[in-house]
């Protein structure tokens, strides 16, 4: 049996294509069942849904043998215990510094003061404001970042930017581009040995399904 680890939402959505190139048709919509094992057309392959922040630990302990992680997952998890063969080039996205509209982050940072961030992604943080000698004091929240510049937490967010909406609607605007994001197959090193043959199949059908770069 192999077992592919997957997030509800935009991950499982935009994996489905990948999985049908690969021959694998998942049959029951997560949307509507209650189901966390989702069977496919292949009786030799399940899907479980998680968390998103759960596919690398799932993963890594051998709960699942592969699974689909977003960059800033995998960069907080840490990936130990993960082969990251390929870049899916799904769930794309941006990781970027915002601020209030009235705050002059450019300011701040050239007068070498300690700027407050509240984010998500404390390890991305921390490396990026470390590289460019920004003092900063971080502050963990698990959602809703948008709400801690309007509210005093913090003067500044990291966060993950799609369409720029949210930060519109919440008259935060983008200060800093940091990285890149898209979603990575990531996969069981001891599974990788032991199931090699069913693996690298699997691997090579979703290569190539994914676009080039
Ligand atoms: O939602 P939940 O708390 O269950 O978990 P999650 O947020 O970790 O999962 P999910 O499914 O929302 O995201 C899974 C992965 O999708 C992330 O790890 C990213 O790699 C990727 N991804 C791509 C995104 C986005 N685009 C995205 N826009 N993840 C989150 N967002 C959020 C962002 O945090 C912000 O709140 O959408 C909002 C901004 O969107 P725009 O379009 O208004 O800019
Ligand atoms: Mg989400």
């Amino acid at each position: 049996m192999i077992t592919l680890a997957l997030s509800k939402g935009r991950i499982f959505e935009e994996t489905l294509p990948l999985l049908k190139a690969a021959g694998i048709e998942v049959l029951e919509d997560p949307e509507t069942s209650r189901k966390l094992i989702l069977p496919t057309s292949k009786p030799e392959v399940r899907v479980v849904l998680v968390r998103a922040t759960d596919v690398p630990t799932y993963v890594q302990y051998g709960g699942a043998d592969l699974g689909v992680a977003g960059r800033d997952v995998l960069i907080e998890h840490g990936g130990a215990g993960l082969y990251q063969p390929l870049d899916l080039r799904i769930a794309r996205c941006r990781m970027s510094v915002a601020t209030r509209d009235d705050f002059d982050y450019a300011a701040a940072v050239k007068q070498g003061s300690r700027i407050r961030v509240a984010t998500k992604y404390t390890e991305i943080a921390r490396q990026h404001f470390a590289d460019k000698g920004v003092h900063v004091d971080l502050i963990k929240l698990y959602g809703s970042m948008e709400l801690a510049p309007l509210t005093g937490l913090a003067d500044a967010i990291v966060d993950l930017v799609s369409t720029g909406s949210t930060l519109k609607a919440n008259r935060l605007v983008e200060v800093e581009h940091i990285m890149e994001i898209s979603s990575r197959l990531v996969v069981n090193q001891a599974a990788l040995k032991l199931k090699r043959e069913p693996l690298r199949q699997l691997i090579d059908a979703f290569a190539s399904a994914t676009p080039a770069a």
